[in-house]
């Protein structure tokens, strides 16, 4: 503990804080841009100065750590005037376009600008004028309003592992872009987000689609199902002031029925199908053989990231497609023939906390599997957000609604797919059943809850132990492969069964899609309100589903079945 004055006001802290968090604890907010929780200090923008009371010495309170007696003085004139020539400076070299652009009201330097009551520009503004990236599916980069924060090239890098991004161009005419000026399609993105995610401006965004919703929703000769993610139920509440956390599930049915949708499913019903064709698919390669460990393949990004990174591991990816695909897939065909509705005119639409599930859709390996794509729109979070508000509903007084039967229903297992963790739990609860044909009396499987980067554990199947890995963000999944991969070399099987990978941190409570500002704090909060949400059901087992039971009763015979495999497999090419 050491202790430190701020503006006079005396706090204590731990050894190593920055004097930011000290400034924080005192009740002083410090302005930054460049800054992110998650991410090392950067110290490129220079708003978060301070003042050493007793040296002439000025600090960034974000970089420098604290130490004993240290007094500063984080607010006065001289400050606020140098802040305020460095929010000009930024200023003067991005382009004033807030009215049309995409994050017009939830941009940090617009934040920024009017707290320090900027009204005029005194520099000259010199813009560069290189030009939007719209290649990807999933992210459009604009360097024009690069305010060089470093925060993307961090992310990609140091938090992704990808080192799709760098800084390119030197001085005035530095920006974020691909290597060697490469379109972000043929560099080695793997379209997670997080860069947009984490960028403070409109510099990287997610494709936005809100338009081609509303054209569906219109049209007559269309049909519009839509499903939704497990983790919107918990993100979408903090675009409309809720705190973090809070699960407005069915709010979200009767808002998606007023957008315009015929038919209205959930994701976490496709959760449910997926561990009974994964659980399967394992209990299979465990007892007949196979690729092992097997690696989950429901993050669009990491199995990008495995065809981009390890294609020689590519058997090891289950053949199961994502819960979304196998929705999309299963509207298609058994709900289209139940409902009497012709697949052809189906739109069959997802909301994603993922900008990388724009892609998956898109793939052309047996996304196709009933003649038709399985799903033709996805939407992120903050575009079903905008949308919602752009449609005069009024979310927070919407009466809650039911989802549609029986791609409505799901377990408890469902709905924790959206965090870290929750895949491999979920899966653990069934193939336990699978293997020992008993109930797994404590669904609640701790060892893979949480955000350490990778969660090793063994769950005891009656005696048999089956060795688990759990890894979130993607820079820490290169530990695990390259274990794989030399145990490989050496025929021997790594010392793991089954490992589950979602490629952003905390899993898709804080994907590419989901509203800004996560951070660690708010990531536990998401996922706590998917974890009560499953604590609440009633069904807290996929097998359990009844809805999924009478799929396979009635339809797709048994998992991985003949029917089940044309509809709900794939695989991935090198
Ligand atoms: Fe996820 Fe999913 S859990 S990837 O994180 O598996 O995006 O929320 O929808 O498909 O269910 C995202 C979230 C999903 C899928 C599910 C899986
Ligand atoms: Fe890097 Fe992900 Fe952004 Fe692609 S989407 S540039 S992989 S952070």
């Amino acid at each position: 503990i050491v202790h430190v004055k701020i503006n006079g006001i005396p706090v204590e802290v731990e050894e190593g804080t920055s004097v930011l968090n000290a400034a924080k604890k005192a009740g002083v907010k410090i302005p930054t841009l460049c800054y992110h929780e998650d991410l090392k200090p950067f110290g490129s923008c220079g708003l978060c100065i301070v003042k050493q009371e007793g040296s002439a010495k000025i600090i960034r309170a974000c970089a420098a750590p604290v130490n004993e007696g240290l007094s500063v003085i984080t607010h006065d004139h001289e400050l606020f005037e140098a802040r305020k020539t460095i929010l000009e400076l930024i200023l003067s070299t991005h382009p004033s376009s807030c009215l049309t652009c995409i994050r017009n009201g939830e941009c940090e330097l617009q934040d920024l600008a009017a707290e320090f009551g900027i009204r005029e520009q005194p520099f000259e503004v010199r813009l560069n004028d290189r030009a939007k990236d719209t290649s990807s599916a999933s992210i459009v980069l604009d360097p024009e309003k690069c305010i060089k924060c470093g925060r993307c090239v961090q992310v990609c890098q140091d938090l992704q592992g990808v080192f799709a991004l760098e800084f390119i161009g030197r001085g005035d005419e530095t920006c974020m872009a691909p290597a060697a000026m490469l379109k972000l399609e043929d560099s080695p993105c793997v379209r997670c987000g997080q860069c947009a995610a984490h960028c403070p401006v409109g510099a990287i965004y997610e494709k936005d689609e809100i338009a081609t919703f509303l054209a569906a929703a219109a049209d007559p000769q269309k049909q519009v199902v839509v499903q939704i993610a497990p983790s919107i139920r918990v993100g979408l509440s903090e675009s409309f002031g809720l705190p973090a956390g809070t699960v407005t599930t069915k709010k979200i049915y009767a808002a998606l029925r007023r957008l315009g949708a015929k038919a209205v499913h959930d994701t976490n019903f496709g959760a449910d199908l997926t561990i009974m064709e994964e659980g399967t698919e394992l209990v299979t390669r465990l007892t007949k053989g196979g690729a092992l460990p097997q690696m989950t393949s429901c993050c669009p990004a990491w199995v990008d990231y495995v065809q981009k990174y390890y294609p020689d591991l590519l058997d090891h990816v289950s053949s199961a497609k994502s819960p979304m695909q196998m929705v999309g897939a299963i509207e298609k065909t058994f709900y289209a023939e139940k409902m009497g509705m012709d697949p052809a005119k189906m739109y069959t639409v997802a909301i994603m906390p993922c900008t990388a599930k724009k892609y998956e859709s898109d793939r052309d390996e047996h996304m196709y599997a009933s003649g038709f794509r399985d799903v033709d729109l996805v939407l992120t979070t903050r575009e079903f957000a905008r949308l919602i508000k752009s449609q005069g509903i009024d979310f927070l007084s919407l009466a809650e609604e039911e989802a549609d039967s029986p791609l409505g229903e799901y377990s408890g297992a469902g709905t924790i797919f959206g965090a870290t963790g929750g895949v491999m739990e979920a899966a653990v609860r069934t193939a336990y059943h699978i293997v020992t044909g008993n109930e797994l009396q404590n669904v609640e499987v701790d060892v893979v809850r949480g955000l350490s980067e990778i969660k090793k554990g063994t769950v005891d199947f009656d005696g048999t132990p089956v060795r688990v890995a759990v890894v979130h963000g993607l820079s820490h999944v290169k530990e695990v492969m390259d274990e794989i991969r030399a145990a490989k070399a050496e025929g021997k099987q790594a010392p793991y069964e089954f490992i589950e990978v979602m490629a952003c941190r905390g899993g898709c409570i804080a994907g590419g899609g989901q509203p800004y500002g996560a951070t660690d704090s708010l990531r536990k909060e998401r996922s706590a309100g998917l974890y009560t949400d499953d604590k609440n059901s009633a069904v807290r087992r996929s097998h359990e589903n009844e809805s999924i039971q009478k799929l396979y009763e009635t339809y797709l015979e048994k998992p991985m079945s003949h029917k089940a495999h044309h509809l709900l497999h794939t695989t991935y090419q090198e």
